[in-house]
C-alpha cells in the first residue's frame, strides 16, 4: 500500500475540499441511487469527522454519503487509475459514476481500487462514498456490549474512552500508475561497524523477470544498485560506507528511489536498528529512552480529521518538553504523522485499532481475531518503511472478564477469558513477529490485568494509573505501590519496561494548596513522582505520559464536559503546570 506520489510517471489528484454530505439513518440511499446525486445535500469538509461539523450529527454514528464530482485530467489517459481513501471511519463503500468499486472495513487505514475504466473523459466523473461507525460487540473496537460500569457506562456506549468520531477522516486521492507498475516495496536496514545495509525487495503487479534500477541519495557519493526481477519480484542490496545512522538526535534521511520498467517510485528511508538486551531499548546499538506520550488525533471541529497546522503545532510543542517518543493511541494514525515522525525524529510504538478487546465467549473472539488480524496486516504494510516506527502494538488494555474494580459474576468460576486471550494475543504477536521481523512487538497491558499476557512481548508496556484511579489523592502511598509493582514485573520478566500510560485529569486554572486531585498541582506532583522513580530503575526504557493534550470522550460521569483532561496540554493546546515539568526532567536528557 504505497503512499500516493506526483513524480515524472506517476499523478495524484488530491480530492479534498467540501464534498456533498447527507446522513441516510433509514439506509434507503442505495435503492435510491443516491451514489448519483443526493437530494438534499449539505457541505461538509473532507478530511473530518462529520461530528463536530453540525451540531445535531455529534451523536450521530449511522449511515451517511459523501458525493464530490471531478473532472480527471485528460494527460491520465493511457494510466491507470486508482481512487483512494486514507481512512474511512467505520465502514465504507466506494460508487464512481454509479457503480460500486469496492469496501472496506476498520476506520485507520487506507485502501484504493482501479477505476480506470470507469472514468469518463469529457465530463465531471460523480465519486461517492457512504460510511457509517455503527458500534457493534464484533467490531474493532467493540461497542454495544453490556458494561459493567453500572452507572458510571458511557454513551456512545463504546468500549473505549474516546469519541468514536465518524467520516471520512483522511484524504481522498485519485492517483495513476503506468500499465505495469511497483505494488510494492519493503525496506531493512543494518549496521555492520559504520557501513549501513540497505536492503530492498520490490513487487511488481506482473510477473516480470528483468532488471530493474535503485539508487540512493544522501550519502557522500551518489549509490546505486540493480534489481532482478524474477516473476515480478526483486531484491538487492546497497551498502553505504561511513552511513549517517538514523536517531531521535539525528534523524537523517536518504532518498531511495526505484525505476522499474516504465514505473517510478521514491521514499525518504532512515538507516537504523532497534533491538532489546535486558532492560534496555537500543536504537543503532545504543540505549535510547521513550520519553512523551499517548496521544489522540483529536481537535475541536476537525475532529479526527487530518489537520496539519494542527500536526506541525503538536510537533513542536513535544519538541518543547523535550519528548522524544509516542504512542499512536488507539489506533494508526495518518501517514502524514508518520512522514513527520521520520522527519523530527520520534520514535513511535505503532498501535492497531484493538482498543479494550475483551474474549467473554469463543464466537465473538473470534470474529474480532479476523479483524484484528486484516487490520495488523495493512497497518504493517502500510507503515514498514517509516525508520520512526520502532514496534508494533498489537493491542492496548485487552481486558480478562473479571479484574480489579470490574470484578463481576461468581469469582470461584475460573476466567476463561484469560487463556481465550491469551490465544488471542499470542495469535497477534507471532503475526507481527512473522510480517516483520525487524522490529519489536508488544502490547499495552491494563492495571489488574493477567501478567501472562506480556509473556512474547519484546518490551513490557505498562498502563498504570497510580495515585488516580487507584490510591487517588494519597500521592506518597500510590507511588511507593507503583514502585513495588514495577520492581515485581521487571523480577517476573526481566524485559525492558516503558510505561505507556500514567496520569491525572486536571481542571486547567484550577489549583489548590493542598494539592487535591483535578488541580494542575497534583497532576504536576504526580508526574514528578513517576518521573522521579523512573530515574532510579534501569529496566525502564520509556514514560509515555496520558495524555498529551485533552481530548473528546465519550459522556459519563467520569469524564467532565465529554473531555477526557489528563492532557498536560489542554485540547487548545495551552500547557498546564505539568508541561513544564517534564521540561525539567527531559531537556536535561537530550
Ligand atoms: C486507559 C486507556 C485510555 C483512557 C485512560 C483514562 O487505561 O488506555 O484510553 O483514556 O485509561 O484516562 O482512563
Amino acid at each position: 500500500m504505497l503512499y500516493p506520489q506526483q513524480n515524472h510517471v506517476r499523478n495524484t489528484l488530491d480530492l479534498s475540499g467540501i464534498w456533498d454530505f447527507q446522513t441516510d439513518p433509514e439506509e434507503v440511499g442505495v435503492q435510491q441511487g443516491w451514489y448519483k446525486g443526493l437530494k438534499q445535500a449539505r457541505p461538509i469538509a473532507v478530511p473530518g469527522s462529520w461530528n463536530e461539523q453540525y451540531e445535531e450529527l455529534f451523536n450521530y454514528l449511522g449511515l451517511a454519503w459523501y458525493l464530490k464530482r471531478s473532472y480527471v485530467p485528460s494527460s491520465w489517459k493511457g494510466q491507470r487509475i486508482f481512487l483512494r481513501v486514507g481512512s474511512a471511519n467505520y465502514f465504507a463503500r466506494v460508487y464512481v459514476n454509479g457503480q460500486e468499486v469496492g469496501s472496506h472495513e476498520g476506520g485507520h487505514l487506507p485502501f484504493a481500487f482501479e477505476i480506470t475504466d470507469l472514468v469518463q473523459w469529457n465530463a465531471e466523473n460523480v465519486f461517492a462514498i457512504s460510511v457509517e461507525n455503527h458500534l457493534t460487540a464484533t467490531r474493532v473496537p467493540s461497542g454495544n456490549i453490556r458494561s459493567p460500569l453500572g452507572p458510571a457506562a458511557s454513551f456512545p456506549p463504546t468500549t473505549f474512552d474516546f469519541f468514536p468520531f465518524a467520516g471520512l477522516h483522511r484524504p481522498v486521492v485519485l492517483y495513476t500508475t503506468p500499465a505495469n507498475y511497483i505494488e510494492d516495496i519493503t525496506v531493512v536496514t543494518t549496521i555492520e561497524g559504520d557501513t549501513g545495509k540497505v536492503k530492498v525487495s520490490v513487487q511488481l503487479n506482473e510477473p516480470f523477470s528483468g532488471q530493474g534500477r535503485l539508487s540512493l541519495a544522501g550519502a557522500e557519493a551518489p549509490l546505486e544498485g540493480v534489481l532482478d526481477f524474477q516473476d515480478g519480484r526483486g531484491t538487492s542490496q546497497i551498502l553505504v560506507p561511513k552511513a549517517r545512522f538514523w536517531s531521535d538526535t539525528d534523524p537523517y534521511l536518504y532518498q531511495l528511489s526505484i525505476s522499474a520498467g516504465e514505473d517510478f517510485y521514491s521514499l525518504p528511508i532512515g538507516i537504523r536498528t532497534i533491538a532489546v538486551k535486558d532492560g534496555t531499548i537500543l536504537l543503532n546499538g545504543r540505549p535510547v529512552k521513550l520519553n512523551g506520550f499517548g496521544r489522540h488525533e483529536d481537535f475541536i471541529a476537525s475532529g479526527r480529521g487530518l489537520n496539519l497546522p494542527l500536526m506541525v503545532k503538536d510537533y513542536q510543542l513535544m519538541r518543547w518538553v523535550g519528548a522524544n517518543s509516542y504512542r499512536t493511541s488507539h489506533y494508526p494514525y495518518s501517514e502524514e504523522e508518520m512522514q513527520l515522525a521520520d522527519r523530527e525524529g520520534f520514535l513511535i510504538i505503532d498501535e492497531t485499532p484493538a482498543v479494550s478487546l475483551q474474549f467473554e465467549n469463543e464466537e465473538n473472539a473470534a470474529a474480532r481475531l479476523k479483524v484484528c488480524q486484516q487490520q495488523l496486516g495493512e497497518l504493517i504494510a502500510r507503515d514498514k518503511n517509516h525508520p520512526s516506527v520502532i514496534a508494533w502494538s498489537v493491542a492496548n488494555e485487552p481486558m480478562p472478564a473479571r479484574f480489579g474494580f470490574m470484578a463481576s459474576g461468581d469469582s470461584n468460576e475460573p476466567d476463561h477469558s484469560i487463556e481465550r486471550g491469551k490465544r488471542f494475543l499470542d495469535t497477534l504477536l507471532q503475526q507481527a513477529r512473522e510480517l516483520d521481523p525487524s522490529r519489536l512487538v508488544t502490547l499495552v497491558t491494563l492495571m489488574g490485568g493477567p501478567s501472562s499476557w506480556m509473556e512474547n512481548c519484546d518490551f513490557i508496556c505498562m498502563n498504570r494509573y497510580w495515585g488516580w484511579y487507584v490510591l487517588g489523592g494519597q500521592l506518597d502511598k500510590a507511588l511507593a505501590g507503583l514502585e513495588k509493582e514495577l520492581d515485581g514485573v521487571w523480577e517476573e520478566w526481566h524485559k525492558p519496561i516503558v510505561m505507556t500510560e500514567f496520569g491525572a485529569d486536571t481542571m486547567a486554572g484550577m489549583h489548590g494548596h493542598p494539592n487535591v486531585m483535578w488541580t494542575e498541582e497534583y497532576q504536576a506532583d504526580l508526574v514528578r513522582g513517576h518521573l522521579a522513580i523512573a530515574e532510579r530503575k534501569p529496566y525502564i526504557a520509556g514514560m509515555q505520559i496520558w495524555n498529551f493534550a485533552d481530548f473528546a470522550a465519550v459522556q459519563s460521569i467520569m469524564r467532565v464536559g465529554g473531555l477526557n483532561m489528563k492532557g498536560v496540554f489542554t485540547r487548545t493546546r495551552t500547557p498546564k503546570m505539568a508541561a513544564h515539568v517534564l521540561r525539567e526532567f527531559w531537556r536535561k536528557e537530550r
